[in-house]
């Protein structure tokens, strides 16, 4: 059985549930506590090195560390439903929004949160090593975020889903940036009438739900 080391609260983890549903994929779930800082802890240390959730345990016993190795695998391994693009165009283009949505949204409210938190202090990055915060990148990291936001939303004005005119793993990650960007009090407003119809619509899906 698979097993997905998961956190409910953190967006990262959020990624791989919402695979997991959208393939219809069975797998067990144990939850990792990183408010108390067991990610840190020698018992997570032993499963995931990198000290950050998501990870999956495959059936085959063999641990998959990031968003990255997991979303490969689970495309490779449950090739239905296509989340990554079937056609060559398709692909690359949904390999282009998907980056953009972690580059520009994951790592700009990343930047945001980790280097401002009180409770983030000498934290700024995950990891097993510590290391300390940059207040000016917090202020960039909300600079680009919201410049996301406006980007995301002129992409949408035309289109149902942000990639190749299918739900994709684009979809996936850039809805859970603009879920998390609240931590931050970035959210959808009035500026962005094309990206809150293309967020409601995405509540439609169980999925999303999780
Ligand atoms: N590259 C990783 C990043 C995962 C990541 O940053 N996860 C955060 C939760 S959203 C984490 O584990 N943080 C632990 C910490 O802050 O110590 C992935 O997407 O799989």
């Amino acid at each position: 059985m698979i097993t997905l080391y998961d956190c409910a609260t953190a967006p990262s983890p959020r990624r791989a549930r919402i695979l997991l549903a959208e393939k219809g994929i069975t797998h067990e779930t144990v939850q990792i506590d990183l408010r108390a800082g067991e990610q840190l802890g020698a018992a997570y240390r032993q499963i995931n090195p990198l000290c950050t959730v998501p990870a999956l345990r495959t059936e085959e016993g063999v641990v998959l560390t990031d968003n990255a190795a997991i979303a490969a695998y689970l495309e490779a391994r449950y090739p239905q439903p296509p989340l990554f693009g079937v056609t060559p165009l398709d692909k690359a283009e949904i390999a282009s929004w998907h980056w953009r949505a972690e580059f520009e949204g994951f790592l700009a409210i990343a930047e945001a949160l980790r280097n401002s938190s009180p409770a983030m202090v000498n934290r700024a990055l995950p990891g097993p090593v510590n290391y300390a915060q940059i207040p000016q990148l917090a202020e960039r990291g909300l600079a680009r975020l919201r410049q996301f936001f406006a980007d995301l939303n002129d992409r949408l004005e035309t289109r149902e889903f942000i990639a190749a005119q299918q739900f994709s793993i684009a979809d996936i990650t850039a809805v859970v940036a603009v879920d998390f960007a609240r931590i931050v009090k970035v959210k959808p407003d009035e500026r962005h009438p094309h990206l809150q119809r293309w967020r409601a619509a995405l509540q439609l899906r169980p999925s999303i739900a999780l």
